[in-house]
């Protein structure tokens, strides 16, 4: 882990005391102050005004009970939390996760780093996220759509186009925002299209916004290739998940000429030596909604599936982790340089552990933090929203071509950034910068609110 200057070494541990056992916050934290040094030496206004202080505690949290009654009539309580972390830039916003491993410092995890990476789009949006403990594995589309609706009872009083503006992450996909917009829309009387974003293309919804996060790290992790002179064609990747980010990224690397040689979920990962069968793997996935086994099983020839071991010992020249925080250590990164690889880039949100990224930085493979790969979903939900406050409706390709001009965007401004602040080709010094400082210099001309 970086080693922080003594001002920052102050403030994070401060968030240390402020906020016990959140780990992952920690972690956050820690991976954003470590780049700050040489800005704060730059620009003592922002010490001044507390900006970074001021960052690290949320704007307001709100937590609330999710009563719901189970297919067998039993009732069952989660809990469910919105974190709404910083609004300088424009309306909170940031996906809900619904995994039984939520607590608060997962959710405050996320909506810090949603800050940066909202900042780094150069889009108008704050950062912010919510979830619940709420296991949807097992669980009936009836059982689904209850919960959903019981959650969105308590919190449509919270959001809203021009305040806080939720979307999809683990566990929420397309179904479970149909179920939460339905509810906001009974219980208000209003079609407000621009409170949830990750809608259906008949009912508000954008073009791309589904394939927008996977689509996006690749073409992310196609501009940090092409700095080097290379590109994904002919290249063998591992992806690990199965879920919205993964199956988009094994699309694009496809389009682009590469093979995508393994892929994962919490159960095991699979490895297929002639190539993901994508269409297989949509169809177990997200029209059965199985497991990886089950693909392995249907797809039969060399295709086999491993319930231990590493994901990342398979070889490859690109690794794209895609599942989940922390799925990937110092010595799967080890792995992954032994084997050759040339690039990773973060689909997931903080999957590379901070061993993982100095082993990165050492061996001199290519890396792209998660703000920065996978900002590509999020700035597709800022383009739904321009269409919804317009009432308008784009084309696939138009959306496509906007998605990928902005991701060239980000690497453009995070290396350039990173050029600047003296760590040029650091993609995680010019992420953390370039999102810190936009933000950062909205709060000081909004004022100490
Ligand atoms: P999905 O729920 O669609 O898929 C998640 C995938 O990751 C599944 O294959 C799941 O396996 C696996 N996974 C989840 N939790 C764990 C775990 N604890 N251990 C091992 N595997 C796990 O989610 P998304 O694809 O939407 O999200 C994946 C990642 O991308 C997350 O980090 C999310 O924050 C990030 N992200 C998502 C964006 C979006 O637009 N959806 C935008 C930017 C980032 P299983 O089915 O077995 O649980
Ligand atoms: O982590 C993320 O950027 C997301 N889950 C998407 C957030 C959004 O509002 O589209």
């Amino acid at each position: 882990m970086p080693v922080l200057d003594e001002k920052l070494h102050d403030v994070y541990d401060e968030v240390l005391r402020r906020n016990p056992g959140e780990l992952e916050f920690h972690q956050a934290v820690h991976e954003v102050l470590g780049s700050l040094g040489p800005v704060v030496a730059k620009h003592p206004e922002y010490a001044d005004a507390q900006i970074i202080e001021r960052l690290c505690e949320p704007e307001r949290q709100i937590i609330f009970r999710v009563p719901w009654l189970d297919d067998a009539g039993r009732v069952q309580i989660n809990r469910g939390m919105r974190v709404e972390f910083n609004s300088a830039l424009g309306p909170f916003k940031g996906g809900l996760r619904f995994h039984p491993s939520v607590y608060l410092g997962i959710v405050k995890f996320l909506g810090f780093e949603q800050i940066f990476k909202n900042s780094l789009t150069g889009m108008p949006i704050g950062g912010g996220k919510g979830g619940s403990d709420f296991d949807p594995k097992g669980r009936s589309d009836a059982e689904i759509m209850r919960f959903c609706q019981s959650f969105m009872t308590e919190l449509y009083r919270h959001i809203g186009e021009y305040t806080d503006v939720p979307a999809g992450d683990i566990g929420v996909g397309g179904r479970e925002i149909g179920y939460l917009f339905g509810q906001y829309k009974r219980i208000t009387n209003r079609y407000e299209s621009g409170i949830l974003t990750g809608k259906g293309l008949t009912w508000g919804g954008s073009q791309v916004r589904t394939e927008a996060t996977g689509y996006g790290t690749v073409f992310f992790v196609d501009e940090m290739l092409r700095t080097r002179g290379e590109s994904f064609d002919g290249k063998r990747v591992v992806v690990s998940g199965s879920g919205n980010v993964a199956l988009y990224a094994i699309e694009k690397v496809h389009q682009l000429g590469g093979t995508v040689v393994a892929c994962s979920d919490s159960s095991g990962y699979v490895v297929d030596g002639k190539g993901i069968d994508l269409d297989l793997l949509k169809e177990v996935k997200e029209v059965r909604r199985g497991r990886v086994a089950d693909y392995a099983e249907a797809r039969g020839g060399d295709a086999r599936v491993a319930a231990d071991g590493s994901i990342w010992n398979v070889p490859c020249d690109i690794a794209l982790p895609c599942a989940t925080q922390n799925e990937l250590n110092g010595s799967d990164a080890a792995a992954l340089a032994g084997n050759g690889c040339l690039a990773v880039g973060e689909g997931a949100n903080m999957p590379a552990t901070p061993d993982a990224v100095e082993v990165f930085a050492e061996a001199g493979v290519l890396f792209g933090p998660g703000k920065a790969a996978n900002a590509g979903g999020v700035a597709t939900s800022a383009l739904e929203m321009q269409q919804n406050a317009s009432r308008d409706s784009w084309t696939f390709e138009y959306t496509e071509n906007r998605l990928n001009d902005i991701m060239r965007g980000i690497h453009q401004r995070c290396l350039e950034t990173a050029e600047e602040y003296g760590s040029p080709g650091n993609y995680v010094a010019g992420a953390n910068i370039a999102g810190f400082t936009r933000v950062a210099d909205a709060m000081l001309a909004l004022g100490v609110i």
